[in-house]
């Protein structure tokens, strides 16, 4: 196993990593946050005497770390013997949020944008926190945000969805004829065809936050374009393709095949139980499950259907795969399968030998998830992690397993398989066949560092 030294972005806007590292360690995982890990997992160093039976729960426990702790709260703890401001006085009014926020502890968890990745702030990206969620649902106010040219706040009285071309009833839907056709609700990821895109040039960038923050996980609700197909009488014979059309200003258009389009593809207006947000395409967009992301089309209005492929700007400019031998591969759309450890990742400290929850998420465009396995050694042993229900298609899904770190160095992978039998690759057999100079599709094995202080850092394991 050979180390390859990350390098970071040289450009003054860039990554800058004392800047980063000091404020992820603060803004990424707040003190807060971190003091109440230290809490929950420190472990008596006199715990982890070789021999002790168990789980390395029940060894972490035996040592005083997880229930009945003399680490956390010590005897005295004014935290325990004395009465708090919050206990005798009178809370605010139920009313005094009629649209709820998180608590003022936690303003650290939210979207960030990369510095000089992009020119303009409206042509930009912000990166979903992952270093700080649970489960495989995306709050809606922390969704990734991509934008070619800025959001809109488009008014959904004045929102009208097309439907033309190879159909034999062109139709224009408002809102209101929409959602009361029969609905559907599915979870499922989206993911830029950009996430992990800086890591082909081994570029380390520091926290999961911007190496796999173009990544979210919702509930939408919206009719399925085969119904709306249906319903305009698409020509199935001669109609091979649809185009989606966006309504902001970015002229986003982008192809979809048939098969695709008549399979599990929604246009939707809801997005975990509420009325999609503007930054993702209030009030309809499309839901292309298991597709990059430029497909889910967002402030949707129009789907033409068609025999040929566009070939639009977003997918012969952009959006396609530079192969080493110069090719560019055109419309590699499907998202492979791919896993991450979120906790603990780059940016984080572990303050203390003991036991460790590892977490982590992985995803397939091709369907569920079948295992994931998890590395401690840089992908010499592998052992196979829990994962938690639900198990959806083309959805995130949640993985945990036990760790107890004895305070030598370590490097953390995971390596997922879904149900078609696709393997996630290391990052060295994808560029044997992907080159270096790929943006799009990057799906590797993600290796966290982790150094005897705990500090935790993105390395790449060749
Ligand atoms: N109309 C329109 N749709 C769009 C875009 C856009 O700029 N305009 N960006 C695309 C890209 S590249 C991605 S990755 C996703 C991002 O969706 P999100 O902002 O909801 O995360 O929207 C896609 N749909
Ligand atoms: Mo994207």
């Amino acid at each position: 196993m050979t180390l390859l030294p990350g390098r970071w972005l040289k450009a003054p806007e860039s990554f800058l990593p004392e800047a980063f590292c000091r404020k992820i360690n603060t803004a990424g995982f707040n003190d807060a946050r971190r003091n109440w890990m230290q809490r929950g997992f420190k472990v008596a160093a006199a715990g982890l005497a070789a021999g002790a039976a168990g789980s390395a729960l029940a060894q972490a426990a035996a040592a005083g770390a997880v229930s009945g702790s003399t680490v956390g709260a010590t005897a005295g703890d004014p935290h325990v013997l004395e009465k708090k401001a919050w206990q005798t006085m009178l809370g605010q009014p139920v009313a005094a949020r009629p649209y709820g926020v998180p608590s003022s502890f936690e303003e650290n968890l939210k979207r960030r944008e990369s510095p000089g990745l992009t020119r303009v702030p409206q042509a930009s990206v912000a990166f979903t926190p992952l270093q700080g969620l649970f489960g495989i649902i995306t709050p809606n106010g922390l969704h990734f945000e991509r934008h070619h040219q800025g959001w809109v706040d488009v008014d959904p009285e004045q929102h009208r969805f097309m439907i033309n071309g190879l159909v034999a009833a062109p139709r224009v839907f408002t809102m209101s004829d929409l959602m009361r056709l029969p609905s559907v609700s599915r979870i499922h990821f989206i993911e830029c065809g950009a996430n992990t895109g800086l890591e082909w040039g081994n570029v380390a960038v520091p926290t999961v936050q911007y190496t796999h923050g173009m990544l979210s996980c919702c509930e939408f609700t919206g009719v399925l374009l085969s119904t709306l197909l249906d319903m305009c009488g698409a020509d199935l014979k001669r109609g091979k393709y649809v185009l989606a059309e966006g309504g902001d200003g970015s002229g986003m258009t982008r192809t979809i095949d048939m098969k695709v389009a008549l399979d599990d593809v929604i246009v939707a207006w809801g997005m975990n139980g509420e009325m999609l947000r503007p930054e993702n395409g209030y009030p309809l967009r499309l839901v292309v499950p298991g597709v990059q992301g430029v497909s889910w089309v967002k402030w949707l209005r129009r789907i033409e259907v068609g025999d040929q492929p566009w070939a639009s700007k977003d997918e012969a400019v952009h959006y396609i795969d530079l192969m080493p031998d110069g090719v560019h591969r055109q419309y590699t759309s499907v998202q492979e399968v791919k896993s991450v450890i979120t906790t603990p990742s780059g940016g984080q400290q572990l303050l203390d030998r003991g036991f460790y929850n590892v977490s982590g998420l992985a995803w397939s465009g091709r369907g569920r998830i079948k295992r994931v396995d998890v590395s401690f050694d840089g992908g010499n042993h592998w052992r196979t992690a829990r994962m938690e229900q639900p198990v959806l298609p083309k959805a995130l899904t949640r993985f945990n397993i036990d760790w107890t770190w004895d305070g030598s160095p370590a490097i953390l992978q995971s390596r997922a398989v879904d149900e078609t039998g696709h393997v996630q690759p290391a990052i060295r057999q994808l560029r044997a066949v992907r080159g270096t100079r790929s943006i799009y599709h990057n799906n590797a094995i993600q290796s966290w560092k982790i150094d005897p202080n705990g500090e935790v850092s993105n390395v790449q394991v060749g």
